[in-house]
Parts: C-alpha cells; structure tokens; sequence
C-alpha cells in the first residue's frame, strides 16, 4: 500500500473480510451545500450506507494523508472549514500531499483514492462534465478524463443543466465510459427525471450494474462506468424553475468573469439561493437515493 494512503479502522476491515464498501466526496460537504445541512447530509448519507448493510468511506485529503474512510469529526471540520478547504482535483494532489495541507475530494479525487484503496462503488450527487460554451472556454471537468482512466464505479443523479449534456454524453462516449440509466432510458438531469438525452443502457437491478462492471474490470478494458439514478419522484423539480434559476445563474458567472475551479461550486451556490431551499431538499434527497442504489451494487460486486 502507499505511504499516502490512510485507511479507516472500519472501512479497512470491510475490504478485508470481502464487506461491500461504498466511497463517497467531500467537495459535496465543502462546496456543495451550506453548513450545518452538509455535515447533517453526509452523515445521514454514511447512516444509510450502514443501514443498507454496506461501510460508508467518506475520501478527503487532511493534513496531507489521502484518507478512506472519515470520522464524524473530521467529517464535521471539513463541513465548517466549507469553502476555505482547497477543492482538490488530480492536479491538486501533488501540492497538497508534500504540504501537508486538506483537500475536499472531487469526483475525481474520490475516484482515484478509492482505487488505491480498493473500493469499487462510489456514491454522490453529481458529476462535473462539459461546461456550457465549453467550445470557447475549454473547461470540461477532470471527472470525465477520470472516468476514462480509473475503475471506480459512479452512482449520481446524472449532470445539471450547468452542463452541455449533449457535450458530456459526447465526451464519454469518445472516451469509452458506459452510462447507464437506473431503470430509465433517458439521463437524468439531477434535479429533474428528464433531459431529453438517452443513456446507453438501462438496467433494471443492482445485481445487472455489478456483473456489467464486473465485465468491464475482467476484460481489463480499464477505466469507470456511470450509473445515472434518477430523483425520487416525489423530490424532482418543476424543470421550467430550475431551468431558469440555472440560467440565471450561469448569465452572472459569465458576467462576472468566473472560470477555472471556481465555476461549479459558485453555480452550486447561487442555483441554490435563487431557488431557496427547494433545490437544496431535492439535493439531499437524491444523494440518499444514490446511497442507498450503491450500498446494493456494493453487495452484489
Ligand atoms: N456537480 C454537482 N454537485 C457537486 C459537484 C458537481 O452537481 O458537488 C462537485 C463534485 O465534487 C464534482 C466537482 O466532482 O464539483 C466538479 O468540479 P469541476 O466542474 O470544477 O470539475
Ligand atoms: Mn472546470
């Protein structure tokens, strides 16, 4: 095992004993919801884990270690730091370790920790994807490039219309990620069931995603697979709101000049304030759901 890796005492002999683990962010605590909700979401989310029969392992970088697998208090300081926690990507791991520093995990940093850990089923909300004007400005998020390159297995309510979905979909297929839609044809759109997009596949069952991702690990084709599980019905949102609230909000980060890494938590932040807490309730309702499909996929891997 690497000198940077540090895996918890619970999640360490689950993977031992052969115990379904699920990997879950912590840019979703830091930069995804305001505290105290995000604390509250992230143990509620590791409750549901446990409750499904599965050990949670919420991935951060602290004081430098790569670590699988967090206290509640760590959990709880990296909420309350929120955003003066550095948002990590790959590229932000190098620095961070030889400093010493923290590092609220991306998908793509939770990826790439829970690889070297030996965790196969990861868990969040949403993905990063291909920005809207992402001809222009080139910002198409690290976690598709991971998706290609690392064998973690991704269960998210699919990508907010703050992407180009049809971009996303694109660049995933360019790249060889299988996305496939939890008893849905269509990619869901996070706060929404519909995107007007289709996913690759549907699969109806926990035990049809694990064998097709146990397919792909065994043929050695290397790389991750998307599982995309729409919103609970009863959470989803009227589209015409979001739709303009996420308009509104993409119009003020241009006007505002926002690029770079900056750009999603701050779209995050202001969907959530022109919506009031409607969009932040549908948010945690669908990162339990997400929790709950990866401790069964988990079980059946
Ligand atoms: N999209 C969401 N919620 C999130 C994120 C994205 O709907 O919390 C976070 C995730 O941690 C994701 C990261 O990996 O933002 C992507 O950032 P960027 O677009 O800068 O790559
Ligand atoms: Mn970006």
């Amino acid at each position: 095992m690497n000198k940077y890796l540090s895996i918890s005492a619970p999640v360490a002999e689950a993977l031992a004993q052969g115990r379904p683990v699920v990997a879950l962010e912590s840019t979703i605590i830091s930069h995804g919801m305001p505290y105290p909700q995000n604390v509250e979401t992230a143990l509620k989310v590791e409750a549901t884990i446990r409750g499904c029969g599965a050990v949670p392992a919420t991935v951060a970088v602290i004081g430098g270690k790569l670590k699988a697998g967090l206290t509640p208090e760590e959990i709880e300081y990296l909420g309350k730091k929120g955003t003066a926690v550095t948002k990590a990507s790959r590229r932000d791991l190098p620095v961070l370790v030889a400093r010493g520093e923290d590092g609220a995990t991306t998908v793509t940093t939770t990826m790439i920790i829970a690889a070297m850990a030996g965790i196969r089923v990861f868990a969040t909300g949403g993905i990063g994807g291909v920005h809207r004007g992402a001809e222009t400005t080139m910002d198409i998020s690290a976690d598709l490039e991971e998706l290609a390159r690392t064998p973690v297995m991704v269960i998210c309510a699919g990508a907010k219309s703050i992407l180009d979905l049809g971009l996303t979909l694109e660049y995933l297929e360019t790249k060889g990620v299988p996305v496939i839609g939890y008893g849905t044809e269509e990619l869901p759109a996070f706060y929404t069931r519909k995107s007007g997009f289709r996913v690759d596949y549907r699969l109806d069952t926990p035990e049809e995603i694990a064998s097709a991702f146990r397919a792909k690990l065994e043929m050695g084709l290397g790389g991750g697979m998307l599982v995309t599980n729409p919103v609970p019905e009863e959470y989803s949102m009227d589209k015409a709101v979001i739709d303009a609230a996420i308009d509104q909000a993409v119009e003020e980060c241009r006007m505002k000049g926002i690029h770079g890494k900056e750009t999603t938590p701050f779209l995050l932040a202001r969907i959530k304030d022109i919506t009031g807490g409607e969009s932040l309730e549908a948010n945690i309702a669908l990162v339990l759901n997400n929790a709950r499909l990866a401790a069964r996929v988990a079980a059946c891997m």
